[in-house]
């Protein structure tokens, strides 16, 4: 795999950017570990907790802070902005980004708050598109008898993904059996690099 991936960073001149997305307690964060080990890759979160605006995120998500759906939408946005010119940087320098949460995140819960779909997109459109994402799902009830279920605000209700056309994977599957689907859907796409051309959110050619 490793060898496959360096070619191909030979190839399209740039690092791979995957994003890892699915339901709450899905094993998103699980994944993106493992997966940033064995492509030798960055590991980025979303949201990233560490900056100023990360920290008033959680505060949100813990249930600290009262805000509008809008000002909290914005802010999720604004978080990965940070990070954006770091993550171009990175991927143009050859190193592989594997991101625990991207847009898809944003749009699909605070769409699912009743914001328009549309409106959701625009603070996003023009971050750098994922060349692969994968989204883990299972029913819901399966998912919350995992550790730490309903911890935070949004796990308490029934905002979840409504759709998207990325990589499904069945996240019931062992750790290791995921992984392994991961890592073939890559090497997959891999052996067609003309689709790997890089593209801004939503999905323009840069
Ligand atoms: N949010 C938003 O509204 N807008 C945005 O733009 C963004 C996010 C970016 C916090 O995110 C919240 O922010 C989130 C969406 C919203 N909503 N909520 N709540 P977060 O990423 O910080 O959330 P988290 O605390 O990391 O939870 P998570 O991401 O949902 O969990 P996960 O990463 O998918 O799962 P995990 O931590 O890898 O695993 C969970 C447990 O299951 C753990 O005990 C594992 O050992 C276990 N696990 C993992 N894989 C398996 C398998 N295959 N089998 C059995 N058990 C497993
Ligand atoms: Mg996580």
């Amino acid at each position: 795999m490793e060898i496959i991936i360096q070619q191909t960073i030979k190839k399209i001149n740039r690092g791979l950017f995957i994003a890892l997305e699915g339901l709450d307690k899905s094993g998103k964060s699980t994944q993106a570990k493992l997966l940033s080990q064995k492509l030798n890759a960055k590991k980025v979160s979303f949201p990233d907790r560490t900056t100023q605006l990360g920290l008033i995120i959680s505060d949100y998500l813990r249930g600290n802070k009262n805000m509008s759906d809008e000002v909290i939408h914005l802010l999720f946005s604004a978080n990965r902005w940070e990070q954006h010119t770091s993550i171009l940087k990175q991927l143009q320098n050859g190193t592989n980004i594997v991101s625990d949460r991207y847009a898809y995140s944003g749009v699909a819960f605070s769409a699912a708050k009743g914001l328009p779909i549309e409106w959701c997109k625009a603070p996003d459109a023009g971050l750098i598109q994922p060349d692969i994402t994968f989204y883990l799902t299972a029913p819901i009830e399966e998912l919350s008898k995992r550790g730490d279920y309903g911890k935070e605000i949004y796990e308490n209700s029934s905002f979840q993904y409504k759709q998207e056309n990325f990589y499904k994977i069945d996240a019931l599957k062992s750790v290791d059996e995921i992984q392994a689907e991961i890592l073939n859907h890559i090497s997959e796409k891999l052996d067609n690099t003309s689709l790997l051309q890089q593209k801004k959110l939503w999905k323009q050619v840069l």
